[in-house]
C-alpha cells in the first residue's frame, strides 16, 4: 500500500469531517471561533483519528460512523497542544507551523479555545453511533476520560513538570510518557476496535499495539527535537537539552533510543499477526511513526 496517499485521504476526510462538525465560521463569539480554527485547521498530522479510523477498519467497522469520535479526539489533542504551548507551560510560540493560539490571540482566549475544544471532544466522542450498543460508546468515552484526564494526560503532563531540573530514572520516564502522550494514542486504537465492532481479543490486540507505537511515538518524538528539522516540523528543535529536559536520548543516547523505538515498533507488529491484510495501515503506521520527520 501506498501509505503517503492512505494518510492525505484520511486527513482530508478527517478535515472535511472537522469543518462539518465545527461551529460555523461566523458564528459568535467569533474571536474564540477563530482561535480554535487557527489552532484545529491549520495543519497537523492527525494521527489519532487516523488510528481510530484504521483500528475500525482492521476489525472490519464501519469508518466513516465513527468520523465524530475520531474528530473528537482531534479536538482533544489540540486543546492538549494549545494549553502545552502556554507561557505557564512550554511557553512555545510556533506549533504546526504558524504562531501558537496565544501568540496568535492572547493567553485569554486560548485558554478558553481550548477549554472549549476539550468540552467539544466529549460532545461529539458521545454521539450515538449507528449499530453500536449506546453502552459500548459509553464505555469508549469513559475510557476517553481516563486516558485523558488525572490517570492519564493531565497527569502526565504534570509528572513531567514535575521532573523538570531534576535526574530521572528510564523507569520513571516511561511512566511520565506512558501517561502524557502514550495514553491518547493507545486510547485511539482500543475505542476503533471497540467502536468498530471488535471482538474482546481483537481490542486487547489494538490496545496493545497502540501502547507499544505510543512509546515509539515519544522516543521519536524526543529524537526529533535533537536530530530533527526545525522547518520540517513547524516548531522548535532543541529545546529539550536547552531546558535540561529527561529524554530518552538524554537517559540513554541516541543509538539506544532509536533500538528501542525500533523494538517497540516490531512489538506493536507481533500484537497484529492474528490479523488479516486489512490491519496493513496500522502495520505501516507503526513503521511510519519511527521513520517521520514531523
Ligand atoms: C497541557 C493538559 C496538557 C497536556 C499536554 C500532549 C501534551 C500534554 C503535550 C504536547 C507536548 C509534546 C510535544 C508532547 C510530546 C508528544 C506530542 C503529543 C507531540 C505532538 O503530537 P503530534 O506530533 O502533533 O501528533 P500534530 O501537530 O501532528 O497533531
Amino acid at each position: 500500500m501506498d501509505l503517503k496517499h492512505y494518510l492525505q485521504t484520511n486527513r482530508s476526510q478527517i478535515e472535511t469531517a472537522l469543518e462539518s462538525l465545527l461551529p460555523r465560521p461566523d458564528a459568535p463569539p467569533v474571536r474564540l471561533n477563530q482561535a480554535i480554527r487557527h489552532s484545529l485547521m491549520g495543519g497537523g498530522k492527525r494521527l489519532r483519528p487516523i488510528l481510530v479510523l484504521a483500528s475500525a477498519d482492521a476489525v472490519g467497522g464501519d469508518r466513516s460512523r465513527l468520523l465524530p469520535f475520531a474528530c473528537g479526539m482531534e479536538c482533544l489533542h489540540t486543546y492538549s497542544l494549545i494549553h502545552d504551548d502556554l507561557p505557564a507551560m512550554d511557553n512555545d510560540d510556533y506549533r504546526r507551523g504558524r504562531p501558537t493560539c496565544h501568540k496568535q490571540f492572547d493567553e485569554a482566549t486560548a485558554i478558553l479555545a481550548g477549554d472549549a475544544l476539550l468540552t467539544l471532544a466529549f460532545e461529539l466522542a458521545s454521539r450515538p453511533i449507528d449499530g453500536i450498543d449506546p453502552e459500548v460508546v459509553l464505555t469508549a468515552v469513559r475510557q476517553l476520560a481516563v486516558d485523558a484526564g488525572f490517570a492519564g494526560m493531565v497527569g502526565g503532563q504534570m509528572l513531567d513538570l514535575l521532573a523538570e531540573n531534576r535526574k530521572v530514572q528510564l523507569d520513571e520516564l516511561r511512566i511520565i510518557h506512558r501517561m502524557k502522550t502514550g495514553a491518547l494514542i493507545r486510547c485511539a486504537c482500543e475505542a476503533g476496535a471497540r467502536l468498530g465492532g471488535g471482538n474482546p481479543s481483537q481490542i486487547e490486540a489494538l490496545k496493545h499495539y497502540g501502547a507499544a507505537i505510543g512509546l515509539a511515538f515519544q522516543i521519536t518524538d524526543d529524537l526529533l527535537d535533537v536530530i530533527g528539522d526545525s522547518h520540517l516540523m513547524g516548531k522548535a528543535t532543541g529545546k529539550d537539552q536547552a531546558n535540561a529536559k529527561a529524554t530518552y536520548p538524554a537517559i540513554m543516547g541516541v543509538p539506544a533510543a532509536q533500538s528501542l523505538a525500533s523494538e517497540q515498533v516490531q512489538s506493536a507488529l507481533r500484537c497484529l499477526e492474528p490479523f488479516s491484510s486489512v490491519a496493513d495501515p496500522l502495520r505501516n503506521l507503526a513503521r511510519y511513526i519511527i521513520e517521520r520527520t514531523n
